[in-house]
């Protein structure tokens, strides 16, 4: 059988595509994953897609004060989270990531405990809302300047390579991210040393109000590739097969020491960039619309239902179990409790130091 590396064309014209725009089926190869990945797969996105809706009735509640939404990055979030090896292999999100956090395992009560900065964030608060991270999942905690991501992910594979571990390092950004020296550096810094990494663009066309037209006069993300002497993928990010399909023989070409490649999922974002921005300033509604005509869920449906794989009742029983896990992990994240102040001079320095010890005692005071 063709290895998955191999079995794509760098560099095309066109994204690349597995299932048309109904979920049929285009691919020129045995289709080698078992029902139930196929079903998880769909859960997944549909789990991605209600904990986004979940997020805006937080912000909307003023429970939380920033939310990144994701819908219509489901496809592309979900495949890369199949695709590596979870818990082994690292993973280098950026903050539009929660769909991905999700599906590589991240347990809901963490990621609502995050957003809510309560005592269920293992990061203890100190990050803004959507900025995640485990150390169990070996999953980068979210940085928020853009692309600074990228050279410790590159970091990451060069030691993976040296101490031989057969570790992978997934790095996800958006396309402004590529507009960044820390971009270049990183890749660049891989491609050289021949480390195990893939770094993943989920190019949803803007950068808050910039377009892509703005950000790049390179036809695609994946050309950019050229430059680092590593092959680049252009796919269809709203076909979860062939982001799959794709990510996984690039993670595939890293394991085996070839090196790093670029991929770049085509996505869209439906919503606002975030709760601060208001997208119908610099985009019209129909376009806006017309993507969703393409949305990955129903797409990845009707390939499901042409499989004999889905059926409405199935689909009903699903939202009912995400729905009360979403409210489950809710739950348990507020009864945690609001992170105490005084943690914030924790875990700072080893030992704290004179300084630290008195702002401690002032703060105590104070409270
Ligand atoms: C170094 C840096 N510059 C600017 C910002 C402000 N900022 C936050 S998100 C963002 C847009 C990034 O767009 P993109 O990388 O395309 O990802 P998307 O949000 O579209 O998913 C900007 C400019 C930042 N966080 N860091």
């Amino acid at each position: 059988m063709v290895k998955d590396t191999y079995r794509f064309q760098p560099f095309t014209q066109e994204p690349i595509r597995l299932m048309g725009e109904k979920g049929e089926w285009l691919g020129d190869f045995p289709l080698d994953l078992d029902e139930d990945s196929l079903k998880r797969l769909y859960r997944d996105m549909l789990a991605a897609r209600m904990l986004d809706e979940r997020y805006t009735i937080l912000i909307r509640t003023g429970k939380t004060s920033f939310i990144a939404p994701a819908a219509g990055h489901e496809a592309a979030q979900v495949a890369i989270a199949h695709a590596l090896r979870r818990g082994f292999d690292w993973l280098f999100p950026y903050y539009r990531d929660h769909g991905l956090a999700l599906a590589l395992g991240l347990p809901l009560r963490e990621l609502f405990g995050q957003m809510l900065a309560t005592r269920a964030d293992p990061n203890k608060g100190r990050q803004m809302p959507e900025h995640p991270g485990s150390r169990a999942l070996n999953l980068f905690t979210v940085a928020s300047p853009i692309a600074s991501h990228v050279p410790p992910a590159a970091g990451a594979a060069i030691s993976m390579k040296l101490l031989r571990t057969g570790q992978v390092a997934v790095c996800t950004f958006g396309e402004g991210a590529t507009s960044e020296g820390d971009w270049y550096a990183g890749i660049n810094f891989a491609a050289v040393q021949g480390a195990p990494a893939v770094f993943i663009c989920e190019n949803n066309l803007y950068a808050i109000s910039v377009d892509y037209s703005r950000q790049t006069h390179s036809p695609t993300i994946a050309d950019k590739a050229h430059a680092f002497g590593i092959p680049g993928y252009l796919v269809d990010g709203m076909d979860v097969l062939a982001s799959y399909y794709v990510v996984k023989g690039a993670i595939e070409r890293a394991r085996l020491g070839e090196g790093p490649s670029l991929v770049e999922l085509r996505v869209y974002r439906y919503g606002p960039h975030s709760s601060a921005d208001d997208d119908s300033r610099y985009r019209p509604k129909e376009e806006v619309e017309a993507w969703k005509k393409r949305d990955p869920i129903p797409r990845f449906r009707g390939f499901l239902e042409a499989q004999g794989l889905w059926n409405a009742e199935w689909e009903e029983d699903l939202k009912e179990e995400i729905r009360s896990e979403l409210e489950q992990g809710l739950k348990e994240a507020e009864e945690a409790g609001p992170i105490p102040p005084e943690w914030m001079l924790d875990d700072v320095l080893a030992e704290k130091p004179w300084h630290l010890q008195r702002q401690e005692a002032l703060l105590k005071e104070e409270l």
